[in-house]
């Protein structure tokens, strides 16, 4: 157990909770302790109280507060980050702001087709309140149960529907941000043409929380599908992944909602860990596809389409077997496979993350340059590279030994992650295709983005926090 943080000044306390009410101020270590460590077990920082704020007035009067007495924040969603970075530091300073009490959908209009959200909307009842009024909104991730609007935006997350819908980004018109001196600026707009100067919206984007804090957002809605089609593949190897890929894109790019890889390790994974998961295929294999069709049309002959495609996928080789949903339970049974890939790689021991991307063409390549690399590096370890293959971002995680100390094996994760490094950067990638920098790739900054870039971005957090007060120590190093 970490010692307990250095005390606040008690008069700082009382206007905290004068402005937030007993709900809105923790400060018992039980209550406090969930908030400060990750979903990845990576890091245990220390905070001497979590700010909760019901709504926009009381989270702007909390960062005014703090700003004024020179307090840093650490803005938290539903604490899901891959990177650490809704953590608070070691150093007892740092106060966590939780949106969670802002979960409230304030408006969805479905002729503008939008919905404005609260930063802490979990992402599931965003995507339920679509439904209920007959829309779709898109964002799918397998911690949509707990990750919130906030969280989402910040992170600019992608997701299993990227392919089809953009990244979160893309799903968002306006924001209400509150800025580090605790002024908010109302940006709510739903409009989809608007090009009025520099589009601040998108500063916040991504940022990870370092610029300010998300209060709301406008989300772009859809039409909502009225027929899917789900088909789990057995395929060859990750050529014919991508060849499959292909093969549906180019014959109907918009049907495609969402296309995954998994490696055979990966589903094994799955089947051995997570309770209920079965393959739903005759024999196991080395590589597999999950195809996710999805049409607003109710006659747009998905079947038809999945089956001819299939079947021409079969005779060339690329398909191995495959097995078709025939209802929404086995849909979701389908895909249960695939989003259990994090858990299960839990609970099957240590594991080291790599979320990487590459132009989509390089994936075949990138899978079996590191798998070797990494197998060579750490002899016995296991590769278990998954996900967005659509979008060039594959999770091209390490599996420890078997047997091997979890300890050992995570002091190695430095060398893990730069040999993946080194491959992806050959091939034209990135470092960090989705889960963001927060603060376990932040010594990778300087390597990828020096130079100009990294100096502009270090100008625009001095400009917008000039006392470096949101959440330091995350995004740039
Ligand atoms: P948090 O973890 O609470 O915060 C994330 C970052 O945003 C932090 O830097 C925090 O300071 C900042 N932040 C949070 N709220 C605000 C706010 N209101 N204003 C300003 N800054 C804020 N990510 C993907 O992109 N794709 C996936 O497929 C995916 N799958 C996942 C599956 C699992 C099982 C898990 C555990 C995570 C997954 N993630 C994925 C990572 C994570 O869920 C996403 O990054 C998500 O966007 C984080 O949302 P959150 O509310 O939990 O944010
Ligand atoms: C996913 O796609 C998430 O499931 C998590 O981005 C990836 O566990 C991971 O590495
Ligand atoms: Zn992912």
């Amino acid at each position: 157990m970490p010692d307990a943080p250095p005390a606040l000044p008690p008069a700082f306390l009382d206007a905290l909770r004068a402005a937030l009410g007993p709900r809105g101020l923790l400060t018992d270590p039980a209550d406090i302790a969930p908030h400060l460590s990750d979903w990845r077990g990576l890091y245990r920082g220390r905070s001497p109280c979590v700010l909760r704020p019901s709504g926009t007035a009381e989270l702007a009067e909390a960062v005014r507060l703090c700003a004024a007495a020179g307090v840093a924040l650490v803005p938290q969603g539903g604490n899901t980050s891959m990177v650490g970075g809704a953590t608070p530091d070691e150093g007892g300073a740092q106060l966590v702001l939780s949106l969670a009490r802002m979960n409230r959908i304030r408006d969805l209009d479905p002729v503008d087709m939008t919905m404005t959200a609260e930063a802490g909307v979990v992402l599931k009842a965003a995507q339920e309140a679509a439904a209920e009024a007959g829309c779709l909104f898109p964002l799918s991730l397998g911690a949509e149960g707990t990750a919130t609007i906030g969280g989402v935006l910040s992170t600019n997350a992608g997701g299993n529907t990227t392919v089809r819908y953009g990244n979160a980004r893309e799903l968002m018109l306006g924001l209400e941000v509150v800025l580090p001196d605790g002024r908010v600026w109302n940006g709510l707009r739903r409009l989809r043409k608007d090009n009025t100067g520099y589009a601040l919206r998108h500063l916040f984007v991504g940022a990870e929380g370092t610029l300010g804090v998300i209060a709301a957002a406008v989300l772009r809605l859809f039409p909502r599908p009225r027929e899917t089609e789900v088909a789990f593949c057995a395929v060859a190897d990750e050529d014919a992944a991508l060849a499959l890929f292909r093969r549906f894109r180019d014959r109907d790019e918009g049907a495609v909602r969402a296309f995954e890889y998994m490696s055979g390790t990966g589903v094994e994974f799955a089947l051995r860990h997570i309770e209920g998961c079965t393959l739903p295929l005759a024999a196991r294999a080395g590589h597999y596809a999950l195809v996710d069709l999805a049409s607003s049309r109710p006659d747009a002959g998905l079947r038809a389409l999945l089956e001819a495609v299939l079947e021409e996928a079969l005779a060339a080789g690329e398909v191995l077997d495959a097995a078709i949903a025939e209802s929404e339970a086995q849909r979701s049974a389908l895909w249960r496979i695939r989003e259990e890939h994090p858990e299960a790689q839990r609970r099957e021991g240590a594991s080291v993350k790599n979320d990487v991307s590459v132009p989509v063409s390089k994936v075949p390549e990138m899978i079996r340059r590191c798998s070797d690399t990494l197998r060579a590096l750490i002899p016995g370890s296991r590769p278990v590279p998954f996900g967005h293959i659509g979008d060039g971002n594959i999770h091209m995680n390490l599996q420890q030994p078997e047997g091997m100390d979890p300890v050992a094996f995570l002091a190695r994760s430095h060398d893990i992650m730069e040999a993946v490094n080194a491959v992806v950067r050959d091939l034209g990638g990135s470092f960090s295709a989705e889960h963001g920098v927060g603060r376990l790739k932040t010594d990778m900054m300087e390597g990828w983005r020096g130079g100009a870039e990294l100096d502009l971005m270090r100008r625009i957090k001095a400009a917008v926090d000039p006392a470096g007060l949101m959440n330091p120590g995350k995004v740039l190093p």
